[in-house]
């Protein structure tokens, strides 16, 4: 199929849309419209608990506050998955990262997850003719297989296949190479005289791993066992190993400036062509090593450090839009990929100095898990000239912001495509409290929660994780909660309610079965 021939007419979602809104406000001559500027500001790792505005006493994240004051703060919002690359999956397709095999953690080589005749809200949005962009971290590959990109040229496929016109880019993760930036799929920087080479099987020669030279890692060494003992860049030591590109390879302490700054570029310059950003935030995903600017902010380490400095970016976007006069015009969502997570492979001391802070909140597990941290996370819905600000307790999930966003412009989309995604725009904007029936978590197995009762599906996988010190979950036996009374998921209530049980596992079948070409 191609995407650019293809040509979606709305016309009878359009009606709905106008309804929704009561009536057209759009006025002219002011910059309110009903083809809002569209940000989504998605965090790394960070957990509901992570943020005042989520009753968080041992932290203070005001603009963060700012935004949920002024928007719509849900508590009961999911992650389709309890890891990135899922995650960021289904969030950007509407289908259910689970559907497929091949959708887990990417490396850094990893060719792109999304194919490039699948259906992005991206694409939604540049349909609907808006200027799309993509800023921060990816992971969700590169090029058309393992392997397969040509670091040292034009790497493609890539983000513009996906709806992006601009993009600007870490391929995976902090902690895995290429550690460089890539803007509109060529890495910044290079020299052509020191090409990058990137392997995810073997060292090369010449170059010195983490693990034979501890005495090289000046800035963060790993934690014992956790592997990111491979290539070392700026003093740490990653996933994978690479070779070259000394002039284009970042400085950790200058990623959240780089994102931030390359963010407001691009707000700055659609200021009069309706646009669609994504930001990705390396905030707080390992390896954590904030600018010096809030080293020792937070009395939490660098992991507190990045919060506060993840809270910065929020308020330098506002500022901007602010500054710019299109704040009242902006939606942004706000949201986490997955939950929480302490010591995610590096002595960062994250562990030592947490103190009373719950990143989890109230839930229990963290990333990776089947409990409810691992995909229940922050959403905030701001749009200030359409929204009241609120609470909001509908169930909501990741999954249907694709559906959700061709109904805010008015766009439809191709049959089969954004299959697992529904209109959700009145819960969205805060005016339906509900929500969905269901929503469906993706960690070591698959779960179901109705909002008052959470179902975890038999698996083999381990419970806990020493590693990270999270339980997982994982069990081989069905796990049933009442979440309505039971928030952290304590007593397994299974065997005294079979029926509901039964329930829960109709419902994942039936989803599991309306899979047909995917
Ligand atoms: C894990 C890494 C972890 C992190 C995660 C991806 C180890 C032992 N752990 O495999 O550090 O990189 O992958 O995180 O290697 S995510 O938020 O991008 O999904
Ligand atoms: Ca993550």
């Amino acid at each position: 199929m191609n995407k650019n021939k293809t040509l979606w007419l709305g016309l009878g979602m359009g009606i709905s849309i106008a309804n929704a809104f009561g009536g057209n406000t759009y006025k002219k001559g002011d910059k309110t419209n009903l083809r809002p500027n569209v940000i989504f500001l998605v965090a790394d790792d960070i957990g509901f608990g992570d943020l005042s505005c989520n009753g968080s006493k041992t932290i203070h994240t005001p603009n963060v506050d700012k935004l949920a004051n002024m928007g719509i703060r849900f508590t009961d919002a999911h992650a389709v998955a309890a890891t990135s690359t899922p995650s960021r999956y289904s969030l950007f397709t509407g289908h259910y990262a689970w559907r497929r095999n091949d959708t887990g953690v990417a490396a850094g080589n990893a060719g792109m997850v999304i194919r490039p005749d699948q259906h992005t809200v991206a694409d939604i949005f540049k349909n609907a003719g808006y200027k799309t962009g993509a800023v921060g971290k990816w992971h969700l590959g590169l090029s058309n297989e393992t392997g397969s990109q040509n670091w040292n040229g034009f790497i493609t496929p890539g983000p513009q296949d996906l709806g992006f016109d601009y993009s600007y880019i870490m391929a995976a993760t902090g902690d895995r190479v290429p550690c460089v930036w890539v803007e509109n799929q060529r890495v910044v920087n290079l020299d052509s005289n020191d090409p990058i080479e990137v392997s995810y099987h073997q060292p090369f020669e010449g170059e010195p791993l983490g693990k034979d030279h501890p005495e090289l890692l000046y800035k963060l060494k790993p934690s014992p066992n956790h592997g990111h003992a491979d290539a070392i860049v700026n003093g740490i030591s990653r996933i994978g190993f690479m070779k070259g590109g000394k002039d284009a390879l970042w400085i950790d302490e200058n990623i959240a400036d780089s994102i931030t700054h390359k963010a407001i570029r691009f707000i700055e310059n659609h200021n009069n062509a309706p646009f669609f950003l994504y930001i990705g935030t390396n905030d707080v995903h390992v390896p954590r090593c904030p600018h010096p600017r809030f080293i020792g902010k937070s009395g939490m380490g660098p992991r507190g450090d990045a919060l506060l400095q993840f809270d910065w970016t929020v308020g330098e976007i506002l500022k901007t839009l602010n500054d710019m006069g299109i704040a009242d015009n902006t939606l942004i969502v706000m949201t986490s990929d997955n939950g929480p997570v302490v010591d995610d492979g590096y002595a960062d001391q994250a562990v030592e100095l947490l103190g009373k802070h719950k990143p989890w909140g109230p839930f229990r597990g963290g990333k990776y898990s089947n409990f409810e941290a691992g995909t229940r996370v922050p959403m905030i819905v701001n749009w200030p000239s359409q929204v009241k600000p609120s609470v909001s307790n509908a169930l909501m999930s990741h999954i249907d912001i694709f559906a959700t966003m061709a109904a805010l412009v008015n766009q439809d989309y191709p049959q089969g495509q954004g299959m697992d995604s529904v209109n959700h725009l009145d819960a969205f904007l805060g005016k339906d409290k509900k929500g969905r029936d269901y929503v469906i978590e993706q960690a070591g197995s698959l779960c179901v929660s109705t909002g008052d009762w959470k179902y975890i599906s038999p698996s083999k996988g381990a419970f806990y994780s020493k590693l990270t010190n999270t339980e997982l979950g994982n069990n081989t036996e069905d796990q049933l909660y009442y979440l309505a009374d039971d928030i952290g998921e304590k007593v397994n209530v299974s065997s005294k309610n079979p029926e509901i049980v039964m329930k829960m596992k109709l419902i994942l079948e039936k989803e599991k079965n309306k899979d047909s070409h995917k």
